[in-house]
């Protein structure tokens, strides 16, 4: 920018950085519905109306973005899911159940959990069902926007690759169906899983009907 005044320098960049897509991959649908990947990323700074937690059966909290979740959110959402708890006893993989934010962005944590990866035979359908329950106990509650972590690629040792493709797949397949939940985000915390779930999520697109989705790349 030589010759521009820093004023206006500062403007110029300004206008650049807005018209710099936040996302780094996204699918649109025809039916307008969109599911869009960011990162690296914070899912407990996300602004959609919930936010899905990877937590595991006790709900009493963890380490990860479940730690994460419960030290931003703070005590309620943890008071919740004794509450929960204690009606329903622990929740087996695959399962979902909602609670409120406390001081997140967000206004509602749905909480799901994760298989523990074991070699890949059994875990596929607990994984897939974490999506299709969260999104389906989302739009039960008539939210309209939601944002995941990958579920199980930490502690629970799924590898990436795999995870990606099956959180991606089932979250497409979950869409048309609901009748508030129009936006999925997902929100990856490192690059490198980032890069994985928008390759995922180029591989959907190639694969689908012409003109059912258009994939767009974001920044990279
Ligand atoms: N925002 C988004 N993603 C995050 C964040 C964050 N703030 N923090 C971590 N991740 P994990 P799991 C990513 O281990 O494999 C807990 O102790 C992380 O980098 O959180 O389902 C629970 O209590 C990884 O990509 O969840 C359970 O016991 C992804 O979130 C167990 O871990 C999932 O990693 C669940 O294990």
């Amino acid at each position: 920018m030589a010759g521009l005044s820093p004023a206006t320098a500062t403007i110029a960049l300004g206008q650049l950085l807005n018209a710099m897509p936040d996302y780094a991959a996204k699918l649109t649908f025809a039916n307008g519905k969109t599911l869009e990947l960011r990162g690296p990323a914070d899912i407990t700074k996300e602004t959609t109306e919930a936010i899905v937690n990877a937590a595991n059966s006790s709900l009493l909290g963890g380490g990860g973005v479940d730690g994460a979740i419960h030290r931003a959110g703070g005590p309620s959402i943890l008071q919740e899911c004794r509450r929960i708890v204690a009606k329903i006893g622990t929740l087996p993989a695959g399962k979902a159940v909602i609670t409120t934010a406390g001081r997140l962005p967000a206004k509602y944590v749905v909480h799901t959990v994760g298989p523990i990866y074991r070699g890949g035979q059994h875990e596929a359908a607990a994984l897939a069902s974490c999506y299709r329950e969260s999104i389906g106990i989302a739009d039960d509650h008539g939210i309209t926007s939601l944002a995941f972590p990958s579920i199980s690629t930490g502690a629970f040792g799924y590898p990436v690759h795999e995870a990606a493709a099956i959180a991606l797949r089932t979250a497409v397949d979950a869409m048309p169906a609901c009748a508030h939940v129009e936006h999925v985000r997902f929100v990856l915390f490192d690059a490198a899983t980032c890069k994985t779930y928008v390759e995922a999520a180029e591989k959907i697109s190639r694969e689908s009907q012409p003109n059912s989705v258009i994939f767009t790349k974001g920044h990279s």
